[in-house]
């Protein structure tokens, strides 16, 4: 299952297309529509926010409710268009009054998105290089989580960190892969703990009063797992390369690590890995379990079984109302960076995307090993699977 996305953030609408989706998958817009809304919200997020409000109108792909094995196309209208409509006409020529971002900003694509492809005017980087791009993301990971579903997965995702304000018992939650969807869905901040939340809202108050921006850390959680999803023969194989790449494809992620990460190299080796138990009371029999899962739910580039645990860090948005210095691209002079109407901190956001980026890598993986053409099919495959590592 792969994906591709178009639009401009201030064009008609972003568009996203799903290749390789079996027949048999059930999927609705209102599906896909309950995503798009955990994207967009989440305390931090900017004016643009107010005016959206993403659905999903299936294009093809879908019939009666499920999928019939054909690229499946989601299109998002953008109901700011209407305002940006002679600024980012397809056709004419520029409005004479039409303003160019001709002052790149520190930290976004701006000003190497420019020089790459010849223009003085950063809009044309920066309409595609917007977060808004993550909004077909989402969309397509929705597919790839319908299709999950039938198998058993779930995905989730929290928030442990945004500016200096941590959740404390983060490395616990991060071992153990499991938390309250409840509470993290009740939390603007999509943490799951609430006076951490209202400590990480005051944080982003502060840092909107003072003209700053904020980043922060987010978990992925994947339970319903079995094991051997990937592989170990070739680097391509690889789960954990694969689930690394896509959430550092993300705009803004600087970091990705799995189940203890970074602590891992401080410890000996018998602190670290996880013992293999036969499942409780089971007498020998079932799927083999581990101990604890310090690995994160990957071994050797495939899944464990253990819930897979991701960790990523994501560095504060690049627009400031306060700007940074930087130079104008037409005079060459020093100026203040360009001020885009922007998010505050949009961490919790992140999550979601980081969750259908996740979906779209494992059920690429989940196809490879249980085939790509129809459910029942697939189903069986994984039926029979089950069965055999279960004696
Ligand atoms: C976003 C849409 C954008 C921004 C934000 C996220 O809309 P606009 O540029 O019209 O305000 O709100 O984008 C960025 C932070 C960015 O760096 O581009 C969205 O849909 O998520």
């Amino acid at each position: 299952m792969r994906y591709q996305s178009a639009g401009e953030s201030h064009g008609p609408a972003l568009v996203a297309i799903v290749n390789e989706v079996p027949a048999g998958v059930i999927l609705s817009a209102a599906g896909i529509d309950v995503d798009l809304a955990r994207r967009q919200s989440g305390y931090g997020r900017g004016g643009r926010m107010a005016i959206e409000q993403d659905r999903a109108e299936i294009l093809s792909g879908v019939r009666f409710g499920k999928t019939i094995g054909s690229p499946v196309a989601i299109k998002i209208s953008n109901r700011d268009w209407p305002n940006w409509s002679e600024r980012m006409s397809q056709e004419g020529r520029p409005p004479h009054d039409l303003v160019r971002e001709q002052s790149p900003r520190p930290g976004h694509a701006d000003l190497v998105g420019a020089l790459k492809i010849g223009t003085q005017d950063c809009r044309d980087i920066l309409e595609r290089a917007s977060a808004r791009e993550t909004a077909s993301r989402v969309a397509a990971g929705a597919v790839a989580r319908a299709f999950l579903s039938h198998l058993g997965v779930e995905i989730g995702s929290y928030v442990t960190r945004i500016g200096s304000v941590i959740l404390p018992d983060e490395a616990i939650a991060r071992k153990k892969g499991v938390f309250s969807a409840t509470k993290v869905e009740a939390s603007s901040v999509r943490c799951p703990d609430e006076a951490v939340s209202l400590e990480m809202v005051t944080a982003i108050d502060e840092a909107r009063a003072a003209g700053e921006s904020l980043g922060g850390w987010f978990n992925v959680s994947v339970t319903g797992l079995v094991p051997g999803i990937g592989g170990y023969a070739q680097a391509s194989d690889r789960l954990s390369g694969a689930l690394a790449g896509a959430v550092c494809s993300i705009p803004a992620i600087k970091g990705v690590q799995f189940g203890l990460g970074f602590l891992a190299g401080g410890l000996p080796g018998s602190q670290v890995h996880d013992a293999i138990v036969n499942p409780e009371g089971s007498g020998g029999k079932g799927i083999l379990r581990r101990a604890s899962n310090n690995a994160g739910g990957l071994e050797g580039g495939m899944t464990t079984g253990e819930p897979l645990l991701i960790s990523a860090v994501m560095k504060p948005i690049p627009t400031l109302t306060k700007p940074l210095q930087t130079i104008d691209l037409l005079s060459r002079q020093i100026t203040e960076a360009s001020k885009e109407r922007s998010d505050i901190c949009a961490v919790p956001a992140a999550a979601v995307v980081a969750e259908a980026e996740v979906a779209l890598v494992l059920a690429d993986a989940y196809q490879r090993k249980f085939g790509y053409d129809t459910m029942p099919d697939i189903l069986e495959a994984f039926k029979a699977y089950i069965e055999r590592i279960s004696r």
